[in-house]
Parts: structure tokens; sequence; C-alpha cells
């Protein structure tokens, strides 16, 4: 539960609100051949349809299911089955989105739902599944709203409904029974693994429950008694009576302070000199426990966790910068976020339009992405996956993998480098200065490409070459008038 069960790379990418069809494009065209490991897939089970007001089909209806049937806006059944088979078909693994927390909100009835199945919010019906009102946790609740009021309270955090979503009652055997149908069903077309939404909001001993008895994977594409990667979300800044550590004995957890910080420490609120010991050394879980990320679907656009700290595509020098040091960084598995464009609304600080679902057309249906000659993503989808500086650091990261940090450098302020064995270099520049500095880069002597300003293209470099000696030293030099405050070599980039 804590591998995620692919030899094809060491880093997934989350493709938020892709359609099935072309993820499983993207898987053969892109994914694969560039070292991915695996796609995080939004949920992909049954939800309401929200059309409120002026908020018209919002990202996060998918986030308030109305049954298992696999039937969304991303596609059909048959659609997710030939997904997943064509991805793994060329080693890049399917990770599920598993709502299994609560079912919807409130709404009139007659609300319409993305498999047509009815259901009655207020009485807590749901036949598509079916649950009916014994299957949730009301009478477990205690708070006046019956919402979480206090988050210093465990109690009602997991007991209560998170923003008026009917809480499931994952402590009965039919619940865990309704969830493990659905989940085996999804393993037994081959996914290898899930993100467990709302993981704070579960009991860890209900949920090690479900994990348990859950079905190897499929031995079609896994081998035998391989079983399903789990990723918990779990929001943990401190300061609240739950605690990531509560949820390391079921799989891995998601490690909120990581993205937190490194937009923090790039914003400028504090120096790059003190990530020598990112990580544990900074109050994280253990590494071998930890999912880790930039930013996330929620945080990207001010839910969740992180505030105004948090990275995103829109200050993308400063995302491009955090993203490489997260790939060449020694902690956590690492996911890296692909998102779809929107306009900002902002008044009172708060944006106004966070609920913009993704790029589609009259009738709400997904517009796929279109593709420009230099790779990069139209139609409204920004694929950060597809970005140059940032694919081409998920291959350093699968080529230093198994190695450790070493050979640390820093300028005692916000410019710092350093090796991963002799298998790769890494060196940022977030000052407002400079960087020329001779450094130890660890590597064999040779001439290398920078990755980040240019690609390895035969026997060339498009973008700068740097020049490693005998001793394993180099010239490098980062100016501040680059388009990225960073440089990689790393052993596949030697010309
Ligand atoms: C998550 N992780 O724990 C997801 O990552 C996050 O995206 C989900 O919230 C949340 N948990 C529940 O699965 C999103 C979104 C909320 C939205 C919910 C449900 O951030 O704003 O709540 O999905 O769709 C919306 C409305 C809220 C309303 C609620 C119920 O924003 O005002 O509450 O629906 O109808 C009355
Ligand atoms: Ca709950």
């Amino acid at each position: 539960q804590w591998d995620p069960n692919s030899s094809n790379g060491q880093v997934i990418v989350h493709l938020f609100e892709w359609k099935w069809s072309d993820i499983a494009a993207e898987c053969e065209n892109f994914l694969g051949p560039r070292g991915f490991a695996g796609v995080q897939v939004s949920p992909p089970n049954e939800y309401v349809e929200v059309y409120q007001g002026d908020v018209k089909r919002p990202w996060w209806e998918r986030y308030q299911p109305v049954s298992y049937k696999l039937v969304t806006r991303s596609g059909d059944e048959n659609a997710f089955k030939d997904m997943v088979t064509r991805c793994n078909n060329v080693g890049v693994r399917i990770y599920v989105d598993a709502v299994i927390n609560h079912m919807s909100g409130g709404w009139p009835m007659g609300t319409g739902a993305s498999g047509g199945s009815s259901f009655d919010s207020g009485a807590e019906s749901y036949p598509g599944v079916p649950y009916s009102a014994f299957d949730f946790n009301d009478g477990n609740c205690h708070t006046g709203s019956g919402n979480i009021e206090n988050y210093g309270d465990a109690n009602q955090v997991r007991n209560c409904k998170l923003v008026g979503l009917n809480d499931l009652n994952q402590g009965t055997d039919y619940v865990r029974g309704k969830i493990r149908e659905f989940m085996n069903k999804l393993i037994s077309y081959g996914v290898a693994g899930f993100r467990i939404d709302a993981s704070k909001h579960m009991w860890p001993g209900d949920m090690k429950a479900i994990f348990d008895s859950l079905d190897n994977l499929n031995t079609d594409f896994f081998k035998a008694g391989a079983r399903p990667f789990i990723f918990q979300e779990v929001i943990d800044l401190g300061g609240e009576a739950i605690s990531s550590g509560e949820y390391v004995g079921n799989g891995r957890v998601t490690e909120f302070r990581y993205g937190k910080y490194l937009g923090e420490a790039f914003r400028g609120n504090n120096q790059l000199k003190y990530l020598n010991n990112f990580g544990e050394g900074w109050g994280m879980i253990d590494r071998h426990d930890a999912l880790v990320f930039i930013d996330n679907h929620d945080n990207q656009r001010g839910h969740g966790a992180g505030g105004d700290m948090i990275l995103t595509f829109r200050v993308s020098k400063w995302y491009k910068m955090a993203t490489a040091y997260m790939l060449a960084w020694p902690y956590g598995y690492t996911r890296v976020m692909s998102s779809y464009y929107w306009d900002q609304w902002w008044e009172n600080g708060q944006d106004k339009n966070d609920w913009i679902g993704p790029p589609h057309d009259g009738s709400f249906n997904i517009i796929s992405p279109s593709f420009n000659a230099d790779g990069s993503c139209g139609n409204g989808w920004i694929c950060e996956h597809r970005w140059r500086q940032i694919y081409n650091m998920v291959e350093f990261r699968n080529v230093a993998h198994g190695t450790d940090m070493n050979d640390w450098w820093d300028n005692g302020s916000n410019q710092i480098a350093f090796c991963r064995g002799n298998k790769g270099f890494l060196a940022i520049n977030n000052d407002g200065w400079d960087l020329k500095e001779t450094l130890q880069t660890c590597l064999p002597a040779g001439t290398y490409c920078d990755v980040i300003s240019g690609s390895k293209n035969g026997g060339s470099c498009t973008g700068k070459s740097v020049t490693v000696g005998g001793d394993g030293k180099a010239y490098i030099e980062i100016t501040t008038m680059e388009d990225d405050g960073v440089l990689a070599i790393h052993a596949n980039s030697k010309l």
C-alpha cells in the first residue's frame, strides 16, 4: 500500500478533469515515453450535476457522489476500462480519486446525476448504491448544525458532515462492503491504487478494515500478490486534533506542509539555504510515508490548505523552480499537478470564480486539449506536465532514484546546489543577483546539457551546456535575466 506498482518511473501526474479517452491517448503519446509512473484521475463514479444560479457544472460536483456507477463527464464505464488497459499497456498506472467519506450535499428532489440515478439527499436515500439513512453518521454526530464545527474535536471531524455532505458511517459492515465492491471493481479493471479523498474525516481503523479486505491487483498487469497503492488525503499543518501520523499505518499520506513551506521559501518568506534538511528535519512525516506536491486541485484555487503561499502555474518562474527542487530532492513520492485555466475574480481576498469547471462546449461536454507544435497544450488546458522544465525533471528524478543527497552548497541566502550521488546535480538561484560559481557536481567528467534551459537532442543541447572536469567541478551560471532560476544536469543528459 506504499508501493505505486509502477516500473515506468517515480512521478505521477494529476490530470485534473481530463476525459478518459484523452488520458488514454496521453499515456500512449506522452506519459509512457517520458517516464511518468502514472496518472491520478478525477473521481470516476456518478455524482450530482450542479446548476446553481451562475454556478454551472463546477469541478467540485465530482466530490458529491450519488452512486458507484462509473458514469461521469470524463466518460462512461467502457471508456474508463479502455483507458486503464491502454495506459497499463504502455507502463503508465491509473490511480483513482476515491470519494468514500460521504455522498452528496442537500439538493432539491429531481436534481440530476451524471449516471441518471435518482436520489433524495434530504432522506439520505441513494437507490443507485443502494444507501439509506441507516448508512449515515447522523446519530454519531453531536453538533447543533450536524456539520463539523470544531476541528479540535476528532469525533466531530469524523462523524459530522463536511460542508453539508451526507456522511457515511464506515463502521458498518454494509457500508464497508459497498465501498469494497466499488474499489474491487476498479482493481479488477486494472487500476494500481487510490487517492483517498477526505481521509481526515474517516476513522483510520475503519479505513484499514476496508483496505485490508481489498483484492490484490489484476495479474494481467501486475505481479501476483501486488497490493493497491494507497495515498490518503489528510491536511495536517499542525494544531488540530487529528494528525497525519494516525494514518501512516494504512499507506502513504499527503504531506501538505511540503508545498506550503516551499511556497513560503520561494516567495521570500524564508531562505532557500534552510532547505538543506527539508523533510523530516522540518517536522514532516517520514519520507517513505509521504506523498508530496507543490499544489493540488484544491489549494491552487484557495480551497484546502496553504492559503496564498501556494505556488501555481500563475507564478510560473517560481513554480518551475519549486517543482525542480521537489523532483530533485529525495523526499516522498512526488505528484505533479496538471491544470486548466480559469479567469480569477478577486473580491475581498476570495476568488469568486474558484468553482469554474474544465473547458467545455455549450452542452457542458469537456473539450479535449489541443497540442501546439512545441508540445504544450491549448484549448484552455495548462498541462504543466508538458512544460519542458517539468517533464525533463521527471527524467532527472527517475535517473537519480536510489541515490541520496550529497555535496550541499549554498551562498548563505537563496542560491543553493546539491548532488544526487554521481547521477544528478541541481542548482537554484532565487536571489536578486547572478549565480556564478565553480561547484562540485559529483558527475563524471564530460559535457552535459542543462535540461532546464533546453533539452538534449541527439548529440547536441538546445540550452546551456556545462563542462564537468575530472574533479567533478564545473562552472555554473544562472543569471537573474534567465527565464528559469534553475540548472539541472544528470547522467542521461551527458552529450
Ligand atoms: C476533499 N478532500 O478532502 C477534496 O479534495 C475537495 O475538493 C472536496 O471539496 C472535499 N474534500 C469534499 O470531497 C470540494 C470543494 C467544496 C465543495 C465540495 C463538494 O472544495 O467547496 O462543496 O467539493 O462538492 C460545495 C460547496 C459548498 C456546499 C457543498 C455541499 O462549495 O458550499 O456546502 O458543496 O453542497 C453547503
Ligand atoms: Ca466522516
